[in-house]
């Protein structure tokens, strides 16, 4: 065997084994949802034939010639019975793009499609698109929408890292064919992580924003809000309602974000979004859960205090060290939710629950107080609570 096939015949090898590897939970968990042991996406589960010119003629050393950095924050569906990803793949070069990786069980045995997305553009180029939430819209369409970065055309001169974040949109019927359309029109300077409903609102279309005034700094704009346009081409909001604010002294002090789009309980709509709050440590990205109305979307009716998901053990580290992250999800028939969250902007993982689990969760854990004192007092509730129920008390003093 040359050197050339014993290489080639390694990293086949290592790739086939990482991508079969079957995905396993603690037996332990908070009985909200259950962590994995191992990511669904890693940079390693790019397909050998993206990295490497497998041209032993143009490539007789075999060396990698596209590196991949990361595999993140991905938009989810179920597609023609298949788990499918849209993950924010990230070359070596910084530049991020979409790529597809469908499995059957949702939870390992991910593989991307041989091609990525080549998103069509604007007639303003793309620098950078990243972080897609995929929505099958009741119009029949499948939109993704996601952020679209370009250099601020009025950084001064040495100012390399000014950018303008807006969303762009583009909808599919087969996720291999976009068609791209104008980016969203709001009244903020910048937008990021802008979000379809997926139904109609009063005939309108319904989108979560997330005003910002600078590239980074959510400003006064900061929040989780709601607008409406009539249409998706040339899509205007003139108005974006403030539905989900940051506030003082919560996991979402410094700024929020609506992670994929709502899922529909009877209850009401069960949102996923980020919060993020400054440390002496840098930004510490969490997610959290709440409740919206049916019909009134602007209104919040459950709001668990605190943070859903938080980064534990080697998710802690990263590129962007102490981040988790969310634009998908799926909602299977039998209930079962599949939420994926990427760590430390780096690689992506998956948890699972279900629908009744999660509604309950946001139905019956307690509200922030926004004080030390009244989380004393919801504390004391429960021991109280406990410590009157029989059968409990022999079990604490077990
Ligand atoms: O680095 C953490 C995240 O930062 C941004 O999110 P937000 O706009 O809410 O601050 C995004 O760039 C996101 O991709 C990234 O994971």
């Amino acid at each position: 065997m040359t050197y050339f096939e014993k290489r080639l015949s390694l990293l086949q090898d290592a790739h086939q084994r990482l991508v079969e590897q079957k995905n396993e939970k603690p037996e332990l968990s908070n009985g909200i949802y259950d962590r994995y042991l191992y990511p669904v996406l890693t940079a390693a589960h790019t397909p050998v034939f993206w990295r490497y010119d497998l041209n032993k003629n143009t490539n007789p050393y075999l060396l990698e010639r596209f590196g991949i950095n990361a595999t993140f924050n991905a938009g989810a569906i179920k597609w023609q019975g298949k788990y499918i990803l849209a993950a924010r793949v990230e070359g070596l070069d910084r530049k991020s793009f979409f790529a597809i990786a469908e499995s059957p069980n949702g939870i390992d045995n991910f593989r991307f499609w041989d091609y990525p997305i080549a998103m069509p553009e604007t007639e303003i180029p793309d620098g950078n698109i990243y972080d897609i939430r995929l929505v099958a819209h009741e119009d029949g369409w499948i939109y993704g929408l996601f952020c679209t970065e370009r250099k601020d055309p009025d950084a001064g001169i040495g100012d390399e890292s000014s950018a303008i974040a807006q969303c762009g949109i583009a909808r599919t019927t087969d996720l291999i064919n976009w068609q791209r359309l104008p980016d969203l029109k709001t009244p903020s300077p910048q937008q990021r992580n802008v979000v379809l409903h997926p139904e109609f609102v009063n005939g309108k279309y319904a989108l979560y924003t997330r005003p910002q005034d600078g590239f980074t700094e959510a400003g006064s704009g900061g929040g989780i809000g709601l607008g409406f346009t009539e249409k998706m081409e040339n899509a205007i909001i003139d108005k974006e309602y403030i539905i989900a604010e940051k506030r003082y002294h919560t996991v979402y002090e410094v700024k929020n974000g609506q992670g994929p789009a709502p899922l529909k309980t009877s209850y009401g709509w069960l949102h996923l979004a980020h919060g993020v709050r400054n440390t002496a440590a840098g930004l510490r990205y969490v997610l959290y859960l709440f409740m919206t109305d049916l019909t009134d979307l602007t209104k919040v009716i459950y709001k668990p205090a605190g943070y859903f998901i938080a980064p534990e053990g080697s998710e802690r580290i990263g590129d962007v060290s102490n981040v988790v992250f969310s634009n998908g999800w799926i909602l299977d028939d039998d209930g079962k939710v599949f939420i994926y969250y990427a760590s430390s902007d780096t690689r992506l993982h998956v948890a699972t629950s279900t629908i009744e689990k999660l509604i309950d969760y946001c139905v019956n854990t307690p509200e922030d107080g926004f004080s030390s004192a009244t989380s004393v007092k919801n504390l004391h509730g429960i021991i109280e609570k406990n410590l009157s129920f029989a059968p409990t008390k022999s079990l604490i003093n077990a």
